[in-house]
């Protein structure tokens, strides 16, 4: 199948393209949702990561977590969390980055403080240090049913993710179909040899282009309609610099759902159009 013919599917009708149950409940979860949005909560307490993810629920696919943040962190909030998923219906990602031997990741995933693997659905890995990463991670995730995200590019002003290093990502991907589910990227990949990938893409929003710090911003529309990627992840675009202020964050989270999921509309008429 062709980049564009993936595309042209629905969420639904491509979980059928994965044998992964972590890829396939993320896209069931997008289409009963009617949500490509994923929101990164980024802050540095229990109470207002709770709180934001309480207001978000209703429209988001996925939560995406950097618990390594929270300085409170304590194995209840799991439990907290997990609450949330199944009240409002979304999944998991902690955003790890693992970039380590194989060995070292594979503790780092199931082990210390976080035990990432016993609540994480999906997370991320750097592809920096070859395909042992990917076994290392997969020996630790796989009989658990997750999924694992590789980061092909990055959303950052200079990144070194690019080129002939971004190609290869994309077959350490297509070489561990079973446990790779996708990528971090800013596009879809051209030239796959017809398989289906997840694309979650970060650097979104609507009203700035950046942060100052080197990232980038590009809108839902660009992002889903123009460069083919699934999930928008969007960070402080949606809970601003006040957590207390839920209901204009829940409001920001509408918003952003609205807009990947206007522009995913849009993308499957015009190829159904032009693939006939
Ligand atoms: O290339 C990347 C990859 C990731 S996972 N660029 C990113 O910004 N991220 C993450 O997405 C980053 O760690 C942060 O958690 C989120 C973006 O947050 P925002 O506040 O800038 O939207």
């Amino acid at each position: 199948m062709s980049s564009k013919g993936v595309q042209a599917l629905s969420y639904a009708q491509r979980a059928d393209n994965y044998t992964n149950p972590a890829a396939k409940e993320l896209l069931l979860t997008m289409e009963r949702k009617k949500s490509n949005l994923s929101v990164s909560v980024d802050v540095t307490k229990s109470r207002d990561f709770l709180a934001i993810i309480d207001a978000v629920g209703p429209y988001v696919c996925l939560i995406k977590t950097h618990v390594d943040i929270l300085e409170d962190f304590d194995f209840t909030l799991i439990e907290s969390l997990q609450a949330l998923s199944k009240k409002h219906d979304f999944m998991i990602f902690e955003d790890r980055k693992f970039a380590d031997i194989g060995n070292t990741v594979a503790l780092q995933y199931s082990s210390g403080v976080h035990r990432i693997a016993s609540w994480s659905q999906i997370t991320n890995a750097h592809s920096v240090p070859g395909p042992s990463i990917v076994a290392g991670l997969s020996s630790v995730g796989l009989p658990l049913g997750r999924g694992l995200l590789l980061l092909a590019e990055m959303s950052t002003a200079g990144s070194l993710a690019v080129g002939q290093y971004t190609e290869e990502t994309y077959q350490m991907a297509r070489d561990h179909q079973d446990f790779v589910i996708g990528f971090i990227g800013q596009r879809r990949p051209t030239g796959e040899g017809g398989e289906d990938f997840l694309v979650l893409t970060p650097g979104v929003g609507l009203d700035v282009k950046g942060d100052g710090m080197g990232q980038q911003y590009r809108t839902p529309r660009e992002v889903i309609l123009e460069s083919g990627c699934d999930v928008i992840i969007v960070g402080r675009g949606v809970y601003g610099k006040d957590y207390s202020l839920t209901e204009a964050i829940a409001q920001q989270a509408e918003r952003y759902r609205d807009a990947g999921w206007s522009a995913y509309l849009e993308r499957c008429k015009s190829l159904i159009g032009s693939l006939n």
